[in-house]
């Protein structure tokens, strides 16, 4: 990123027009990187492999075959990841996974972890 050359390395304007022998400041905000979360599926012994496939293409929007892909590895590791979304929309995810999996009658459980 490329900061006007009159601003210095802290962010504060020093000399330049309009700024003379003038004691005020103006502050430079940069704009900070947000946290981002990831937002995972738990295996369990019940839900079944479709359903998961489904959940992870309908809330994920991920290919059938990427889907399958996260589907097995949770499946055979235990959790695995869906998505890295910002906080509220991974926290989106997850309240709209589980209400779909109980709607539905699965134990299939969704937890979202900072990266
Ligand atoms: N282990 C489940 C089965 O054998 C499938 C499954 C995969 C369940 C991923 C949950 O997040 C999950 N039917």
């Amino acid at each position: 990123m490329h900061w006007p050359a009159r601003l210095g390395p802290a962010g504060n304007a020093g000399g330049g027009p309009g700024n003379g022998t003038s004691l005020a400041t103006r502050t430079v905000t940069r704009p900070k990187r947000p946290d981002l979360f990831r937002v995972l599926l738990l295996n369990d012994d019940y839900t079944p492999m479709e359903f998961v496939v489904h959940v992870i293409m309908r809330f994920f929007n991920r290919t059938e075959e990427e889907a399958t892909r996260i589907m097995l590895h949770v499946h055979h590791h235990g959790v695995g990841e869906c998505g890295v979304y910002t906080y509220e929309v991974a926290e989106t995810k997850v309240t709209q996974v589980m209400a779909y999996a109980r709607d539905n009658q699965h134990p299939l459980q969704c937890v979202m972890e900072k990266k």
